[in-house]
This record gives C-alpha cells, structure tokens and sequence, in this order.
C-alpha cells in the first residue's frame, strides 16, 4: 500500500499513543517554584476524526522524499484562537454539545538550561490527552481533573512547537464511565507551565500532624527525583523549626516536635514551610490539624465536631468546569453564607486553588476521585486508571489542612468485583495517607431498608446518600432506616435533596416547586438530627448544574437540586431552611 495512503486503513492507529502514560509517578513538588506558563492564546481545530493521531500530524511533513509538496490537512497558525485553560462547550455555542478529539498547539521560545530538567505540566485535561512537543510523541494521560506532567528536557528546543489532542470521549472502560449524572466538559480546564529544576530534585514533599492525640508532632517526608543520598533542610520560621534530616536512596522520613497552633475552620491558621535539598528548594503554606475518627465521632482536633457541609460540582454558566479564582472563593463564601465548616467537593478533583482557598478560608473539604455508578469494576486497566487518580489526587493535596476526607467513590452497587476494586482504592488511601479518614457515598440497602454496605468495613467514615421524599417518595421509611441501622462507624449523609425550578412556585406539595424542595429539607433535617451516629451531612446541592440527562420542563437540562440556581445569584426558599438550621446548630456533635 502506498505510505500516503496508510493513515486511511490503519485501524490501530491509537495503540501507539497509549504508551509513555503519566502517572503520579511522574508528578513533582509545585510549591514555591516558579512557573512559565503556557496559558493564552492556543490555536484549535476540531478534530472529530482524530485525524490528527491517524496523518501524524505532528511531523509536520509538508514535503515527501523527492521534496514534493503534499497536500496536508492542517494549518496550524491559521486555525481558531482559543485563550487557554478554557472549556469548550462554553467558549462558543457550537461546541456546547461536542464530544470528542480536539487539537490545541502553540509556538513558544525558551531558555535551554545549561543543567536541569524541564517539566511540561498540564493541570487537567479531560479526558484522554495526548502530548506532542517539536514533532515527537511525549507521553499521554487518562483521567479528567488531575495533574500530569513530563520530562522533556531532551525534546526542548529554544523554538518550539508543543500540540496536545485533547479527546472528551465518553467510554465505558474510562473513570468516569460513559454515564454519569453532570456534564461532559471538554478542554484543558487548568494551567499548562514549564518548571525548571535541577537534575535532582524535589518530587514529593508531604507535611502533616501526626494523629496520636499529642499535637505534637509533624511527620515531614521527601522524595527525590533519584535515589541519591544527600541532607535535607526543613524549615518552619513561625515554629523556629530548622532541621536537617537525611535522605538516603532518595526518601526522608522524620518526625519533628513542635507544638503548632492549630489550624480549624474558627481558626485557618497556615505555616510557611521551606524544604531544601541538594540544588533545590521548595516551600507551601500549610496548617496542622488532627482528623481522626473514635467509634461513631469524628474528631478535629480531639473534639467531636459536626460536619455542617453542602455538595458542589466544579462549574460556571460562564466557564463551564474551568472556573476562575474569584468563582472558586465564590462558592466557599456562598458555604460559608449557608453556615457550613464543610465542603464536598463531587464527585471528582476539583482544582488545586479550592483546597488552597479552603485552606484559608476555613472550610473543611472531602475530595473524591470519579468512581462513579456503573464502573467497569472487573476491567483491571480499569482499576489502574482509578488507583492513578486517587494517587495523583492525594500527592497533590497532601498538604492542605482543609482536606479531611478521601473518598474512593460514589453510589456503586454492592457487587464483588465492586468490592474488590473499591476496598483496593481505600488500602491505597490508607497506605498512602495514614493521616486521614476514607469513605465513600454508599448506597442503602432497599430491599432491608439499612445501611448496610460489604464496603464500609474498609472506610473510616460511611458516606450514605438516600432521596426520601424525593425519588423514594415515602418519608417514612427515613426514621426506619436509620433505627434498623447500627453503624460502628461515624456516619454522613452525603446526599439528600429535591429539584426546584427558580420561580416555580406557589404548591408545596407539587415536586419541582420552590416550596417542595424547602419542604424536604425541613422533613429530612428534622429526623436526621435525632440520629446519634449521623456526625455531618452534604446536602444536594450548592447550585443548579448542567445534566444532559435531565429533559424535564422544569429541568431543561439541569438537574436542579441546587440551593442556588446556576447563576449563583438566586437563593430558592431551601437555602435559607438549611441556613438556619445550621445556625442554629452549632459544630460541636
Ligand atoms: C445521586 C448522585 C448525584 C446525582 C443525584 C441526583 O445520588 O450521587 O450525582 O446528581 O443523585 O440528583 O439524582
């Protein structure tokens, strides 16, 4: 077959592209480094055939070998601008509804170090991307709202040429799978930079309490990018901690004593914290505070605290999931204005800057990885992208106080592949981050009307999400559930709710209304808060959220359970029920 011809009856044109995946191995340490960023002005086409992967268009090949010119497909500077992190489902109304390949690329100049390395990282691409930098594959990356990042110092040059095809795809092997109930956006949602570091650097650097009950102690820990012996210097000025520890193959462990103000919602306090080893240096601003649980509480702190929370999907009407700061510290302070301490951020990685952001705010966060309903539990491919995500997710916010909690998933049925797969997510959490709680929002067992999932007895915290009053219509098997329940374990409602159109007013007793929603959460508050074990609960939802599944008049593509509607500027009737309740309930238990 002629060789111009091949790229048109290659099936298998992807499989080379599935190799050189990024993983949290790859990841490196941010703090305190400086970025050039890679952000703005992007040229884009629309590549509904991946023709792109298929023609190589990377190679930029505009002539054969005798040197004739070939026709080709592209024209990179002359395509579309697009100003990058973006979605495009809201940069342009034609693209709301796409799903699938699209190609980014831009020319940038830079300085080639003399020594060191170069890092190319992207911080969120949904949800396959693949890299090409100067005519070369570099790698790729699965997965919709985590970080990734390659080395590619040996492909850089002072001219470049970087091209990213970015596919939206939903796939039933993919997490999360083609079915969920919130929007598929599509884009590069987080900042694209270079970091420079030096040949041996930083890769990982984790600080936390140490959660015995002493609040005394900080574990730091190091991981080089090479398993070399050297010093490290960890500094806490505020808590005159100036500290050598060694590094032997690449990884420090210590713990250090000092005696931390602690950090909690009543009180954000933060730390700044300088790590220095070899050539490199880095530093974060972080909190110490204990969470830990003690049969059916939850402690901060050693107290017993309430978890006054709402849930919120990471969106805009303006800029779909790649949300700007302002918006990000909007939705903490519309938590705050309802009174929570608590934020679940669902149901997958919300941006880096929302814990940073809590962190400072003083609003606790649970963060959870998309292992949502109908995964493919028994695909191990599968897995692995899961098991990846949830690393990723952790090393990167490792350090925020905020965070309390990791969740491994949400709602999957109660099977053994599930079982097996959910518990394995929840031995990594645990093995990965002894410092916090894991859970999971679990579904209740119907049939015996009890909390009562195979899963719990490998969570700290069981996250239960139960819809009486609206998709179970019969209130009264609420106060059954929770009475036929005898959980070991603390336990939150991670979902309850009702939809309510704005404006849709005037028959309480009419699901869809203003007054009905208002009418559930004052139902549903009044008989959880009698329950002992319940030590904290995330209402559905914050605001109004994009859902293509939901075609209801009242819907019009939106599931409507929000608080707020999805302008953020209307408070429905509900907002101000969960509002007071919360204050008047107090944080403690
Ligand atoms: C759930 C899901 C959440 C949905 C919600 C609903 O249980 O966890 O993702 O959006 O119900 O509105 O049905």
């Amino acid at each position: 077959m002629k060789k111009y011809l091949s790229d048109i009856h290659l099936e298998d044109y992807a499989g080379e592209y599935e190799k050189k995946k990024a993983t949290f191995r790859d990841m490196i340490f941010e703090g305190g480094r400086e970025a050039v960023f890679l952000n703005g002005t992007w040229n884009y086409a629309v590549d509904q055939y991946d023709t792109c992967l298929r023609q190589k268009w990377f190679l930029e090949r505009y002539t054969d070998a005798n040197g004739f010119s070939l026709p080709v497909d592209y024209s990179f500077d002359e395509w579309e601008k697009m100003e990058l992190p973006a979605c495009w489902n809201t940069f342009a109304k034609e693209y709301l509804l796409y799903e699938g390949p699209m190609v980014f690329t831009r020319t940038f100049r830079t300085e080639l170090p003399a020594k060191g390395r170069v890092i190319l990282r992207i911080g969120a691409a949904s949800m396959l991307c693949r890299v090409f930098l100067n005519g070369k594959y570099v790698g790729m990356h699965r997965g919709a709202s985590t970080p990734f990042y390659f080395d590619i110092t040996e492909d850089l040059k002072e001219e470049n040429r970087i091209l990213l095809s970015v596919d939206s795809t939903r796939r039933p092997e993919q997490v999360p799978t083609e079915n969920t109930d919130w929007f598929n956006y599509g884009g590069i949602f987080r900042d694209i930079a270079l970091f420079y570091v030096p040949d041996i650097f930083i890769r990982e650097f984790r600080v936390h309490l140490v959660p015995d009950g002493s609040f005394q102690k900080i574990a730091v820990s190091i991981l080089l990018s090479e398993s070399a012996d050297r010093t490290a210097v960890i500094r806490i000025p505020a808590l005159r901690i100036d500290e050598e520890i060694p590094v032997i193959k690449g990884s420090a462990e210590a713990v250090l004593w000092a005696k931390p103000r602690l950090w909690s919602p009543e009180d954000p306090y933060l730390y700044e914290i300088f790590a220095e080893c070899g050539e490199d240096s880095v530093c974060d601003r972080a909190g110490f505070r204990e969470i830990r649980t003690e049969g059916q509480n939850i402690l901060l702190n050693g107290k017993s605290i309430f978890l006054k929370g709402i849930s919120a999907h990471e969106e805009s009407v303006e800029n779909g999931r790649a949300l700007t700061d302002e918006e990000r510290r909007e939705n903490l302070l519309l938590a705050k204005e309802l009174g929570c301490n608590f934020l679940r951020a669902a149901h997958y990685p919300h941006h880096e800057n929302l814990a940073k952001l809590a962190d400072e705010i003083g609003i606790m966060l649970w963060e959870e990885i998309p292992v949502y309903w109908a995964i493919r539990f028994e695909r191990d491919e599968t897995f692995e992208d899961a098991d990846n995500q949830l690393c990723e997710l952790i090393i990167r916010d490792h350090n925020r106080a905020s965070v309390i909690i990791w969740s491994v998933g949400n709602e999957n049925a109660d099977t053994d592949s599930r079982l097996s797969f959910m518990k394995r997510l929840a031995d990594r959490a645990h093995e990965l981050d002894p410092s916090r709680p894991v859970s999971a929002a679990c579904l209740v067992d119907e049939a015996e009307n009890r909390i009562a999932d195979r899963l719990a007895e490998h969570l700290d915290i069981i996250g239960v999400n139960e819809y009486y009053g609206w998709y179970n219509p019969d209130f009264k098997r609420l106060p059954a559930l929770m009475s036929n329940s005898d959980p070991e374990k603390p336990v939150i409602i991670t979902e309850f709710g009702a939809d309510a159109m704005r404006g849709f007013t005037g028959d309480p007793e009419k699901k869809g209304t203003e007054e009905y929603q208002a009418g559930v959460y004052e139902t549903q508050l009044s008989i959880l808060m009698k329950i002992d074990y319940i030590k904290g609960i995330s209402p559905w939802i914050l605001y109004d959220f994009r859902c293509p599944r939901r075609t209801s008049s009242i819907q019009k593509y939106y599931n409507r359970k929000g608080l707020l509607d999805e302008t953020k500027t209307y408070r429905k009737p509900a907002f101000y029920v969960l509002q007071r309740f919360y204050g008047e309930k107090g944080s403690a238990s």
